[in-house]
């Protein structure tokens, strides 16, 4: 009986440390989390910089040799593409590259694209290619068709052909083929999207902490990736520069997914050294380029996805010309407002170019673009370093 009541007591003792314990834990617990979706204080007024608009032409074309041949020297050529998605009422962007697998060398002087929805475009390039050799000739944006569907494009170019004539001193002679078209291909124009409901937070902790910590511009390899833009691009921070860092990410980083359920956000230096990652370790590379730069940008959370924009001021149609000069192009872009003034979509994991619709961002039937596949968006201020 004595024993008994011994240990009721040693019982009732640990209850009550139990119960003080659970509630010390409870306390410390409910103390110490605090709200990941909290608003961090962003951008300030006078940290925003706006880039430069450069009037000229940034790309640098051969000349175009004389074409005097009398004689048809042949050539053999294969054309290769990528597209980005493509909207009715929106339009939609080619890059184009070409093959010469003939024998002789050849200089292309104009790409253009020709739909039986209506458009045509073309871009003045000069190129020379060489027997076996494969070159980039740039990118054309396009017009859509009022409705969805699939329509029929082909692709024209504009070339000369090198040969030889005479018997006696042979000399090199240049033919004009004119533009010459290839096959026609067929292409798909998705419909306008409705309106999309999703939470949206600005700034908040969790995501703010984590990306301000990672975006480091200040990173020896990222400073140096800055300079070799600079050395194309000099001068002050401009929208080519930007175009030019968005262009080096999206043709250089490989995009590598993650185990289902990881989610390791890499430093831009890591990604620089990889060269592979995933959404977020392409906006952050992108980042940090753009911040060594003199710029500034803006990480976009979405559901399973995240992208960056770049803050152009408040003269949208002037950051949009010069961009269109960049890209040898006339562009159709997509871009956020706020009272800062306008953020151009940069989205180097998915998009084709600097402006174009992010992923899960698509044309609106009322007007305008939104993100349409995604339950949060939280945009998140990257302050310089
Ligand atoms: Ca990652």
């Amino acid at each position: 009986m004595q024993l008994n009541r011994k240990w009721l007591a040693v019982l009732a003792a640990l209850v009550i440390a139990n119960v003080a314990l659970a509630g010390m834990l409870y306390a410390r617990l409910t103390a110490s989390v605090p709200d990941p979706l909290a608003p961090r204080s962003g951008f300030k007024d006078g940290m925003l910089h706006v880039p430069l608009f450069p009037s000229g032409d940034p790309n640098t074309w051969e000349t175009a040799p004389s074409a005097s041949a009398r004689f048809p020297p042949g050539y053999s050529l294969q054309a290769s593409w990528t597209a980005g998605r493509a909207y009715a009422g929106w339009g939609g962007d080619m890059r184009y590259w070409l093959k010469n697998t003939g024998p002789n060398d050849i200089f292309i002087y104009g790409i253009g694209l020709e739909g039986d929805w209506g458009p045509s475009v073309c871009a003045t390039v000069g190129v020379t290619i060489e027997p076996g050799q494969q070159k980039y000739l740039g990118m054309l944006h396009f017009p859509g068709p009022d409705a969805a569907g699939t329509y029929n494009f082909t692709f024209k170019t504009g070339l000369l052909a090198k040969g030889l004539e005479g018997d006696i001193l042979p000399m090199v002679k240049w033919l004009d083929y004119g533009y010459v078209a290839n096959a026609m291909k067929p292409i798909e124009f998705r419909p306008l999207a409705q309106p999309h409901q999703f939470k949206e937070r600005t700034n908040p902790a969790y995501y703010f902490d984590k990306a301000n910590r990672l975006m480091n511009s200040k990173d020896t390899a990222v400073l140096q990736k800055a300079d070799d833009m600079l050395a194309r691009f000099p001068g002050q921070y401009s929208i080519h520069q930007a175009a030019a860092a968005f262009d080096f990410v999206h043709s250089n980083i490989t995009y590598k997914a993650e185990p289902s359920g990881e989610d390791v956000w890499q430093s831009p230096a890591e990604t620089l050294s990889l060269l592979t990652g995933d959404c977020e370790d392409y906006t952050l590379l992108l980042a940090a380029m753009i911040t060594a730069l003199g710029g500034t940008t803006r990480f976009h959370v979405e559901t399973d996805h995240a992208f960056l924009s770049v803050y152009v001021g408040t003269d949208l149609p002037a950051a949009t010309d010069a961009l269109s000069r960049y890209y040898n192009t006339k562009l159709h872009v997509a871009s956020f407002s706020d009272r800062y003034g306008y953020w151009m979509t940069a989205d180097a994991t998915d998009s084709g170019f600097l402006g174009a619709l992010p992923l899960g961002g698509e044309p609106l039937e009322a007007s305008g673009w939104g993100l349409t596949n995604t339950t949060v968006h939280y945009p998140v201020d990257l302050l310089p370093d």
